[in-house]
Formats: C-alpha cells, structure tokens, sequence
C-alpha cells in the first residue's frame, strides 16, 4: 500500500523533514533483517488523536530488542513520548505509526553486539489493510506452501524484520494465486497466523486462537478482541488448530492493529458463513474501543495532548 508522506520522521531523538529521513546503503540491519519494529495506529477522538494501547507495542519493541540483544537507547516512557509527538506534528486526526529500530552504519559481519542502534518513528495515513469491505464481505485465504519458521530457527514471537521475509513469500503466494492473505502452518503442521495477522476460529459459539507457541505473534488485538469477547460471554480458547479445523469453522476472522478485525468468507476454497455473529458482534465493539468509546477500556487508548 502506498505511503502518504507527512511532514517530519523522528529519527534518534530530532525531528527530521520527511526526505530527509534516509539511512546508509550499508546498514547493518539492511543486510541481515535484524531490526525490530512496531506497528500501531492513532484512532480519532473527540479529545484528539488517541494511540491505541501505545505503552504495550513500546513494551512489545523492548522484548524484541531484548531476544535479539539489541540495546535500545531510548525508554519506553521516552519513545511513547517521541511517538505522541511524531502524531501531533503530523496533524493528522488519525494514522498508522511505525517506530522501527536497528543496527547502524559502521560495522559489517554477523556480529551485532559492536553495532550502533538506530530508532526512528514514522506515521502516515493508512486505510483498511485487506481491503475496505473486508469487515462486511471477509477476505478469501489460502493455507501457504510455506511454513511459519520454528522458534529455535527464527523466533516468531519478535518482532524483527527478518521475520517478514517469511511472511513476504507466503502473501505473494497467495496474492499471484488469486486469494487475499495467507494462513502459516507451522513446522508440526499446525495453524499459527496470518501473513500479518492472528486468526480467530468460531465453533458452536466459542473461539480458539492459537498460542505463541505455535508461532503466533502474542497479538495486541488479540489481546483486545479477547477481552471484547469475553465481555459478551464468548470463550475464548488459547488452543492448537489444525488445517481441517479452519475448514469446518462456523466462522472465522484475522486481526492486527493494520488489518483491525477483518472476516474471513473462505480458506482453500471451502466458504465460511461470512461475517458470522460474533465477528460483526467483535468487529463493531473493536471499532468503539480503539476510539475510546467503551467506557471500560478507555485507558486503553492514550490521547497526543
Ligand atoms: N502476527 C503478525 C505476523 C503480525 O505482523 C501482526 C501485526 C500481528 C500478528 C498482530 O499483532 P497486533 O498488531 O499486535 O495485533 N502486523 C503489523 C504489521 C503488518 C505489516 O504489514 O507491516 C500490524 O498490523 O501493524
């Protein structure tokens, strides 16, 4: 999707004029994907722009950062701060906000630990991620010929960047095959998440979403929805799916802070009832709450000014 320059990039501490917000060809990172990122949006409120659950995805950078023993040189007080002012620069009502860090220019080889780290924080505007209708008329998957790597080869729980090249492969598939997003298998066979998104299956009123030890990513929407769904009185199970379960699933949806909830009408060409109840039901109270508008969740979402 293309971006729509804003005015400034945090970069290091200093607010820097968009073109300018550039980077060395020999980036350490921009050879081995060893940076770690965040994905998060700013929702419109009627105080202002709120970030959803800002603090966790600066929590979220941190541990990443921490399984790839990078140093980040900044708090997380400091770069919800940095991020606050990234979005009140950019005047936007709302956005999409990537604060991204990695090893810098000056040395070369596996070795990260002698690397400069670099941080930098950018916002845009950014629409519905699978599509606009998404929500209403769900989204075709397909299961990817590639696996979802193992923890003990790339930890899926980091968020690095050279996790994406896993996840790159797997949506172009599925793009050129036809479909709109991917589901991975993991290496035992089992389902883990989307390209860019974890998934929920409904059966007989219950939803089950599959763990980080399936290769998940410990999702913050997933984490919202799950409360959401609990407050209607949904189960929701942390459990192992297998392919088959998808295929005979009352209903399914994906979500992530890009694709927000998003139905699923088929996976492998066997169709889903779509959008199932407690998706709409989901769906709609995920659209309150990253606005502010469900009154118990309203810490959630943390105002610019
Ligand atoms: N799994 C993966 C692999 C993933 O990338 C995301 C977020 C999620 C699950 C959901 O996590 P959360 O956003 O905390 O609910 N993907 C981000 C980046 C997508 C991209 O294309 O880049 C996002 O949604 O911002």
């Amino acid at each position: 999707m293309p971006i729509t320059p804003t005015e400034h990039i945090w970069m290091n501490g200093e607010m820097v004029p968009w073109e300018q917000a550039t980077t060395h060809v020999l980036t350490h990172t921009l050879h081995y994907g060893t940076g770690v990122f965040e994905g998060i949006r700013a929702y419109e409120t009627s105080d202002g722009p709120g970030v959803f659950r800002l603090t966790e995805h600066m929590e979220r950078l941190h541990a990443s950062a921490k399984i790839m023993m990078m140093d980040l040189p900044y708090s997380v007080e400091e770069l919800v701060e940095a991020t606050k002012e990234v979005v009140a620069d950019s005047g936007l009502p709302s956005c999409y906000i990537r604060p991204i860090a990695y090893f810098g220019y000056g040395e070369m080889g596996l070795n990260t630990l002698p690397c400069s780290v670099d941080v930098s924080i950018a916002c845009w505007p950014w629409g519905a991620y699978l599509g606009d209708d998404a929500v209403t008329k769900g989204v075709r998957m397909k299961t990817s010929s590639w696996k979802r790597h193992d923890h003990n080869a790339m930890p899926p729980s980091a968020k690095t960047t050279g996790n994406y090249v896993n996840s790159s492969l797997a949506k172009v598939e599925a793009l050129k095959a036809g479909y709109d997003e991917a589901i991975m298998l993991n290496q035992a066979g089992l389902v883990s998440e989307c390209t860019g998104e974890n998934i929920f299956v409904g059966r007989r009123g219950r939803l089950t979403t599959p763990p980080v030890s399936a290769g998940a990513l410990e999702g913050i929407t997933q984490s919202t929805v799950t409360a959401i769904a609990e407050d209607h009185g949904i189960e929701v199970v942390v459990g192992d799916l297998a392919r088959s379960d998808v295929y005979v699933a009352d209903e399914m949806f994906v979500c992530g802070t890009a694709a927000e909830v998003s139905a699923v009408n088929s996976v492998d060409d066997r169709e889903l009832p779509c959008p199932g109840e407690m998706t709409s039901l989901i769906a709609a109270d995920y659209a309150k709450c990253v606005r502010g508008e469900l009154p118990k969740y309203k810490d959630w979402v943390e105002l610019v000014s």
